[in-house]
């Protein structure tokens, strides 16, 4: 197997733990020393569970030993699919108390990714629920394990079929490991959005990523009589981190795990609740303010809202007061690493107009040109960053490492921001060639992969182009073959290559040509932006 691995800098390293951002503590303490400070406190609320701090540990610990029972050992990875049930906690921290590997993946990934993943993280084992939205898991379970042998174990969170059920684990504790994982050590992989190809798998240890969460904690004023609200994806960077779920663990608030981030689903649990803070991208802010100015639902108890994971308007920005009664907090975060808040006194102008400022201050930020030169104070340019908790490498991947990290180990974001005089980001775009569709990540490259693969297809690019509502959607613009199918066929077909459906172009044009006319190479990435510019114009 190959290793798992994140390595700063042995000087870099000493710094951050004599600063005390890296405490020795893992995952499991951290639940371990909730639970003893808390243990009669509700720890999580999901559609039929309601588990103290110390049920939650309980359900850790049967759920350690039980994957352990299956024959699977420390350092194996285990890929993770489940929707936001209060089971998608006692999983992953009896993954970390077994020392496994969660890796996260989200419910709408389908057969291509999740063997991707699987292949990837050299996965032994698979967690799914049995169905959710009219889709079968185990079925895809099935067509993975077809496709990776390797993936030895499937459990199952409800009706398990010929798999393991989840419900069936029995706490035998003596098989948990009596030493602790190594804090300085992996202790799950992220997913990135990827802009080119597949998605990369992001190496993160207990030091780094719980500095992190700690700090989030704070800086969204976390207490122990705070409700968090999971509304978006359980297995997204935000919800988890920022401050998100595992913040509120910290501080031994409660965690509530919405099915669904709908304000039909959601305005309900904040009255029953009384849930104080949630996260949301900036197409559902735009949905809740909608849906706040009528509903029925007492959501007064609503304190603070982050909105992040694409960029969130200041006309849209300004409303949240008023529309939602509570502090809005933007964060502007990466799964890579470095996230930024406002913070919750900032002055209003700071609040709605700018992405925020890091956590840390050792979070170092350059701003560059495209030749890596600074920008003037001020000035626009590309974001590079590193720090206690930015990763200096994916997970075996030589070729996107030399492209994502500068020489002396600068996380290359693909962003492209200003700094204001106070020190905050203001994103204004990005230099890579993703569509972020309502914070969804999709690489332009991926898709179009996908694409070259239909006989009717000679070539294709895509791009994103502005949508009131995604934020961004993406148009497909390919040169037929011959005669041009028809739209809807390229996208019933695009349905049929088991790819997640955000991937599904939104828009697709058939052209003759691409009509660059410049002499020599032209690189996708400026055939992208010309077809922008067309479809901009025609608009
Ligand atoms: C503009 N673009 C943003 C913002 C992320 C907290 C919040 C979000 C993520 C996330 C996260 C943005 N305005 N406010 O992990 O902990 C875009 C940028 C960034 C990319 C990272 C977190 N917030 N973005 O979205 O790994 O382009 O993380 O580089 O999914 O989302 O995407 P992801």
């Amino acid at each position: 197997m190959i290793p798992l691995q994140q390595v700063w800098p042995d000087d870099l390293a000493a710094h951050y733990r004599e600063k005390g951002y890296w405490r020795g503590e893992t995952f499991s303490d951290l639940l371990r020393n909730c639970a003893a400070d808390q243990s009669d406190r509700l720890a999580v609320v999901g559609e039929d569970a309601r588990w103290t701090y110390a049920e939650l540990l309980e359900r850790a610990e049967t759920a350690a030993a039980g994957f352990l029972a299956l024959g699977l050992k420390p350092g194996d990875r285990v890929v993770v699919q489940l929707p936001n049930l209060a089971e998608f906690l006692s999983v992953v921290f009896g993954l970390f108390r077994a020392q496994l590997i969660p890796v996260y993946a989200l419910p709408a990934h389908r057969l291509t990714e999740i063997v991707h993943f699987a292949r990837k993280s050299e996965a032994a084992a698979y967690v799914i629920a049995d169905r959710r939205e009219g889709f079968d898991y185990r079925a895809l379970a099935r067509q993975v394990q077809a496709e990776v042998p390797a993936v030895r174990d499937v459990v199952v969170v409800g009706e398990a079929e010929e798999f393991v059920a989840f419900d069936s684990f029995r706490a035998d504790l003596s098989l948990l490991p009596t030493t602790d994982a190594d804090p300085s050590k992996v202790a799950f992989l992220q997913i990135s959005g990827g802009s080119t190809g597949l998605s990369k798998l992001i190496p993160r240890t207990h030091d780094d990523y719980l500095y992190s969460v700690r700090d989030s904690a704070v800086i969204s004023g976390l207490s122990a009589d705070s409700v968090y609200l999971t509304a978006l994806p359980a297995a997204h960077n935000f919800p988890m981190s920022s401050p998100g779920y595992l913040g509120a663990i910290c501080v031994g608030a409660t965690v509530v795990m919405a099915p669904s981030p709908s304000p039909d689903v959601c305005f309900p649990l904040i009255a029953r609740e009384g849930v104080t803070i949630t996260g949301l991208v900036p197409p559902l802010a735009l949905l809740w303010m909608q849906a706040a100015a009528n509903t029925a639902h007492d959501i007064s108890s609503l304190e603070v809202l982050l909105v992040g994971g694409a960029k969130f308007l200041p006309e849209a920005a300004r409303r949240v007061r008023r529309e939602l009664n509570c502090t809005l907090q933007q964060v502007f975060g990466m799964a890579e690493g470095l996230v930024n808040y406002t913070r919750l006194d900032d002055p209003e102008h700071l609040i709605v107009e700018t992405q925020g400022r890091p956590i840390s201050p050792d979070d170092e930020v350059r701003i560059v040109d495209d030749q890596d030169v600074p920008v003037a104070e001020g000035e626009i340019g590309n974001l590079l960053t590193r720090g206690p908790y930015t990763i200096r490498a994916y997970h075996n991947d030589d070729a996107a490492n030399a492209r994502s990290f500068t020489d002396d180990g600068f996380y290359r974001t693909g962003d492209v921001v200003r700094r204001t005089p106070e020190g905050y980001l203001v994103v204004m775009g990005r230099a890579t060639d993703h569509i972020n569709r309502a914070g969804e990540k999709i690489s332009a490259e991926e898709v179009e992969d996908h694409l070259l693969a239909h006989p009717a297809v000679f070539d294709a690019a895509v791009v994103s182009t502005p949508d009131d509502y995604l934020g961004e959607r993406t148009c497909a613009f390919i040169i037929p073959n011959g005669p041009a199918p028809r739209g809807v066929e390229i996208k019933a077909w695009m349905r049929k290559r088991d790819i997640a459906e955000f991937k599904v172009p939104d828009q697709i044009v058939f052209v003759e040509d691409f009509a660059i006319t410049a002499v020599g190479k032209i690189s996708r990435r400026e055939l992208r932006a010309a077809l922008r510019q067309r479809l901009l114009g025609a608009a």
